[in-house]
């Protein structure tokens, strides 16, 4: 009976007593500047069974994607695009160690942030997660017959096919093959509007475009999250 007793304890002591809740903001700062989108606050320290809430502070497009995290953890953590101010994705953090999540539509502008559950991972004790992968399976089944495997979460996970888009171009480097566009939002891979650069195929003839030409352009998916234009034609 002592035993049980001291066994029932020990479960309790290993179980937070009260759970926190966090949230995280999604901003895009209108006036743009140095730091046009970011989570804040984009760095925490939280115990394990804690939830952290990831809120849309406007009307604009963002996600989560939590793309390295402790080794133990077997699942994908990302939240659906969210649209809407006051749109909002919890997750409830249990293993121990250090998460580093980003919005996938931001990250080449640097939104990210970093969530440590109870003690920081040391090198090794963390892996990558593959929300690459997708892309790149796609990409290696590109057959012939255009199939693709069927999609269980597009509205989660941008979609590896092609996509339309439209837009203005910034800068042409026609030598090097890039073109820089501040193109619309384009719904089919989540993308709100922004600056890109872009890598255009070799058969695109990028000489006869400059900087305040609107654009209608086709996407290909190239590995990872890399897209090139292999279309392009002045007007939207
Ligand atoms: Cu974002």
């Amino acid at each position: 009976m002592r035993k049980l007793i001291l066994t029932t304890a020990l479960m309790l002591a290993a179980t937070p007593a009260f759970a926190k809740e966090y949230t995280i903001k999604e901003v895009t700062n209108e006036d743009g500047g140095a730091k046009p989108y970011y989570f804040t606050p984009d760095k925490l320290v939280i115990k394990p069974g804690d939830t952290v809430t990831f809120e849309n502070a406007q009307e604009d497009m963002h996600n989560v994607m939590f793309v390295n995290v402790p080794k133990a953890v077997d699942e994908m953590i990302m939240s659906p695009m969210m649209e809407k101010k006051g749109e909002k994705f919890s997750y409830k953090f249990t293993v121990p160690g250090t998460y580093q999540f980003h919005c996938h539509p931001h990250e080449e502008m640097g939104m990210k942030g970093t969530i440590i559950v109870g003690k920081a991972s040391k090198p090794g004790e963390t892996k990558e997660m593959g929300h690459h992968e997708k892309g790149e399976k796609t990409e290696a089944s590109h057959g012939h017959d255009g199939t693709e495997a069927p999609d269980h979460d597009s509205k989660a996970v941008p979609t590896a096919a092609n996509a339309q888009g439209t837009g203005k171009v910034v800068s042409v480097d026609a030598a090097d093959g890039t073109i820089k566009l501040e193109h619309d939002p384009i719904k089919s891979l989540g993308w709100p509007k922004m600056r890109m650069l872009f890598t255009a195929d070799k058969s695109v003839d990028l000489s006869g475009y400059k900087q305040g030409d609107f654009v209608s352009f086709t996407l290909k998916p190239v590995g990872g999250d890399d897209y090139a234009i292999i279309a392009l034609k002045k007007g939207k």
